[in-house]
């Protein structure tokens, strides 16, 4: 009898379904089929792997509402937001298919001038890129068709066969997708789904696949990545953030204040790019803090079905002991509660929007992954101690910088190193830039032409005519 993964809503803590988990020769079988369909898949023309990944994009705008009431149904992911998501997607397929033709076409490197081949036959020196082969994607509940997207649609395109494991926070929108794959014309033995949670993840790493696409916390990366290693196959990590967020005194505090609030607070904080700690120069640090909490303030919090709400429950319910925990460790160290701070008591995941000032490093959750609706703000007395704060982590993935003048950011910026920088904007990806991370964020970049290689081998050719 196969285990069950129950499947609750975050919203009304009511179990919506129990699916059953794919075990270790379930997850073989799977293997199996991707293996022996790959190579027909790699080899068709480049325009016969496009059409199902078009069609794909047009079922996700035609079913939003139903795919994204089934998103907040398991994640609690406010409607509107999840509709975002979903219609978003479509812009990133987009470059993809734009750019599959020119990454996929062989690159005629040299040609040998006949003078030079001395009476052989002149040789001709050519790149091609070849698909990796059967790729395992181990994705992430908080936002599914991004994170998932940003990997299985490019290893799709580039000819290999993707084993998909979704979150088992968010296992019924992975069903969702694989379905809609399937319907769009896509081989079943092409995109495969597999079931489970981290057990059902491990034993995806024992069968023999030829790279391995994770996004996920830091802590289960490093699994990942010990997993991977025996094989020497592609290990791409995306992981968690702390990303810092400074406001330099010569800033426009109301564009600040409602851009870094909604950093911090989209996706209830649930973003590896949500702004995680904010540094503000004294000279401008009350009429932000003001701006910021009013912002705060005027977010609605309730039913994440209901289109007006803004912060619905967090998605993962030990994710609140872990919020309160850091809101406890900050206040015994002497941090000021301007909001919220606690876990809301009514049915679901609540956890109040809080903000905490008189902060400083020696709190958890100025250091610690917070990934929850709480922020910490830190007043600094020059752009040098900004820095200093800013570069205090392990973690590397984004960072900004509110101020009037470019040079001036950018010259703070350039001192961090983080896969992303921000100047006057915050918490975005664009399918044009390559996503990475530094240090505990993560290793290779999905998105941007990066992001299309990176499912790619590349082969020499040495083409010496008879
Ligand atoms: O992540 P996990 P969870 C961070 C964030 C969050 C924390 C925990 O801080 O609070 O991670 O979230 C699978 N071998 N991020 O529990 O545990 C697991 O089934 C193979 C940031 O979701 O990392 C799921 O599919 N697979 C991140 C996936 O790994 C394993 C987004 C992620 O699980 C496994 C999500 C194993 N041993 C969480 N153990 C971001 N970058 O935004 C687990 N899994």
């Amino acid at each position: 009898m196969a285990d069950l993964l129950s499947i609750i809503n975050p919203a009304t803590e009511a179990l919506i379904k129990d699916m059953p988990v794919d075990d270790g020769a379930a997850v073989a079988e799977k293997y199996g089929r991707a293996r022996e369909a790959q190579l027909g898949w790699g080899a068709l023309p480049l325009a016969d792997r496009i059409t199902p990944i078009l069609r794909f994009r047009d079922l996700l705008i035609e079913r939003v509402d139903t795919l994204a009431a089934l998103l907040t149904s398991e994640t609690g992911k406010p409607i509107t937001q999840a509709r975002s998501e979903i219609l978003a997607l479509p812009g990133r397929i987009d470059f993809f298919v734009q750019n599959a033709d020119q990454v996929l076409s062989p690159d005629r490197v040299y040609a040998e001038p006949a003078e030079a081949a001395l009476g052989a036959g002149t040789l001709e020196e050519v790149i091609a890129q070849e698909p990796l082969g059967v790729i395992a994607n181990i994705s992430a509940w908080n936002y599914p068709y991004f994170v998932g997207g940003n990997v299985f649609i490019p290893a799709l395109l580039m000819g290999n066969a993707v084993l998909y494991k979704p979150s088992e926070f968010a296992t019924l929108t992975g069903g969702a997708i694989a379905s809609l794959l399937h319907e769009s014309g896509i081989p079943e033995d092409i995109f495969i789904p597999v079931i489970g949670s981290g057990l059902t993840g491990a034993a995806l790493l024992e069968q023999p696949i030829d790279g391995v696409f994770f996004t996920g916390s830091y802590a289960t990366g490093q699994k990942i990545a010990i997993a991977a290693a025996p094989k020497l196959i592609r290990t791409q990590l995306e992981l968690g953030g702390k990303d810092p967020a400074y406001v330099c005194a010569d800033a426009k505090v109301s564009v600040a204040a409602a851009g870094l609030a909604d950093g911090a607070f989209y996706n209830n904080g649930q973003s590896c790019c949500a702004v995680e700690r904010i540094y503000v120069h004294a000279d401008v640090y009350d009429e932000f803090l003001e701006a910021f909490m009013a912002t705060v303030q005027g977010f609605k919090l309730g039913d994440p079905t209901d289109p007006a709400t803004y912060l619905g429950p967090v998605s993962r319910k030990p994710q609140l002991s872990v919020l309160a925990e850091q809101v406890t460790d900050a206040l015994a160290k002497g941090a000021t509660l301007q909001c919220g701070g606690e876990t809301l008591d009514r049915p679901g995941w609540y956890f109040a929007p809080t903000v905490l000032t008189e902060v400083n490093h020696t709190m958890t959750v100025m250091q610690a992954e917070t990934f929850g609706p709480v922020i910490g703000i830190q007043q600094v007395a020059s752009d040098a101690e900004a820095v200093a704060l800013m570069q205090d982590t392990p973690y590397g993935l984004t960072a900004a910088v509110y101020g009037t003048e470019r040079e001036r950011a950018v010259g703070i910026l350039r001192q961090l190193k983080t896969g992303s920088a921000y100047w006057n904007c915050c918490d975005r990806v664009s399918p044009r830039l390559p996503w990475s991370g530094r240090g505990h964020s993560g290793l290779g970049a999905t998105l941007s032409l990066a992001g299309i290689y990176t499912f790619l081998q590349p082969r020499a050719w040495h083409l010496r005519a008879g």
